[in-house]
């Protein structure tokens, strides 16, 4: 199996769960952003993450590789199957990866879109969506448990992401989540896939 692979925390969130499901993801650079790049031929999106499996078929997007990952072993699965615990971590998911488009988008915003393009409205927008996000998972995070599954992974990937980019001071009056994320920062998962500048 063989991840297209680059600095972006959709691909660190497949990496933390592969981990986390003791599956072993050879890794292939790849740059997405790159004109010439060969990626659409794996994925016609053009994103990363895409998984290709020993079948030649690929997978893609990033909760889509998670999902088959969970399916390859036998352990405490990340993604319950039974209501309503599925659906609570699902959502988790969803709030993880909704700070991570809201963030990328930011990045885009300043990084790579043409100065006379930029839109600050943009921008703003995309911050507050991520402000609110994060303080409903300040109130949610007493909740979580001790058990990492996809949600609280989705979770530390996106965190991870706004500390990376400089994005926000999320700890700053989030004293909950930024405790529990110190507790878990130990993780394998978590230390061997840390973005590098
Ligand atoms: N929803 C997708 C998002 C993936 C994504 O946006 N990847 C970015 C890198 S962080 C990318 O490859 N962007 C290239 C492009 O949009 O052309 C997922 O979860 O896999």
């Amino acid at each position: 199996m063989k991840l297209r692979f680059s600095q972006s925390p959709y691909v660190r969130k497949v990496r933390i769960t592969a981990i986390e499901c003791g599956v072993e993801l050879e890794l292939e650079p790849t740059n997405a952003w790159a004109p010439d790049t060969d990626l659409p031929k794996d994925n016609p999106l053009g994103k990363v993450p895409a998984l290709i499996l020993d079948s030649g078929e690929v997978l893609f997007d990033s909760p889509v590789i998670c999902e088959y990952l969970d399916s390859l072993h036998n352990g405490h699965k990340l993604i319950p199957h039974e209501a309503p615990e599925r659906f609570r971590q699902l959502k988790l998911h969803a709030m993880g990866d909704g700070i991570l488009d809201a963030a990328v988008q930011i990045r885009i915003e300043g990084a790579i879109r043409p100065e006379p393009f930029r839109w600050s409205g943009w921008i703003d927008r995309q911050q507050a969506a991520i402000t609110r996000t994060l303080d409903v998972l300040e109130k949610e995070v007493g909740h979580w448990g001790g058990v990492f599954l996809i949600g609280p992974i989705a979770v530390a990937a996106a965190l991870g992401y706004l500390d990376f980019r400089k994005t926000c001071d999320w700890r700053q009056g989030r004293p909950h989540l930024a405790h529990w994320y110190q507790t878990i920062g130990n993780r394998r998962s978590l230390r061997e896939t840390e973005h590098q500048d």
